[in-house]
């Protein structure tokens, strides 16, 4: 269980609160398919993947980063529960889609890359901290339901 101290939840707030979901989603989920190309298995129905251009141009890529992203909000408005937030979608990852929850960590990854590319000098050392604590807590609530 992460515990998130006051200044962490004020950092992650603030930096949410500036981030373009649209862009960054697709930006990362493209990032972690070109990057980590065993990735790309679990999407064999989102069409061309066949090279790092097609992969971040492709609509579906931006379309379903935008989902993941999106759902990362919802664990920014329950910093205290992401356990509890995320059962359901653990459920789904783990029975339905069977996705490894190394991969969670390695979009954790990716999406370090897009905020300090997107937020440059302003995304300091502290605020990357608590965005990997932040990560690492959603990706272990998402892997919770394994078994
Ligand atoms: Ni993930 C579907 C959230 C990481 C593979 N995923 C979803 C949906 C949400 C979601 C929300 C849509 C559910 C629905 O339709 O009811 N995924 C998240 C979150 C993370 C994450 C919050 C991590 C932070 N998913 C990953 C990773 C992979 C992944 C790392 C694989 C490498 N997810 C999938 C697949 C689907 C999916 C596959 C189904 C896609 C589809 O529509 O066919």
């Amino acid at each position: 269980m992460v515990n998130f101290t006051a200044e962490e939840k004020a950092v992650i707030t603030s930096l949410w609160g500036k981030m373009d979901v649209e862009q960054a989603g697709g930006e990362a989920l493209g990032r972690l398919l070109v990057v980590y190309p065993w990735t790309q298995r679990f999407f064999d129905s989102f069409g061309n993947l066949s090279s790092a251009s097609a992969i971040m141009g492709n609509p579906k890529v931006k379309a379903h980063g935008k989902k993941v992203l999106n759902s990362l909000g919802d664990a920014v408005k329950n910093l205290d529960n992401l356990k509890g937030t995320f059962a359901e979608l653990s459920e789904l990852h783990c029975d339905k889609l069977h996705v490894d929850p190394e991969n969670f960590r390695l979009l954790g990854n990716v999406l370090m890359i897009v905020l300090s590319n997107h937020f440059g000098k302003e995304f300091t050392p502290q605020m990357q901290a608590a965005w990997q604590k932040l990560m690492t807590g959603m990706a272990n609530a998402l892997a919770s339901k394994y078994h």
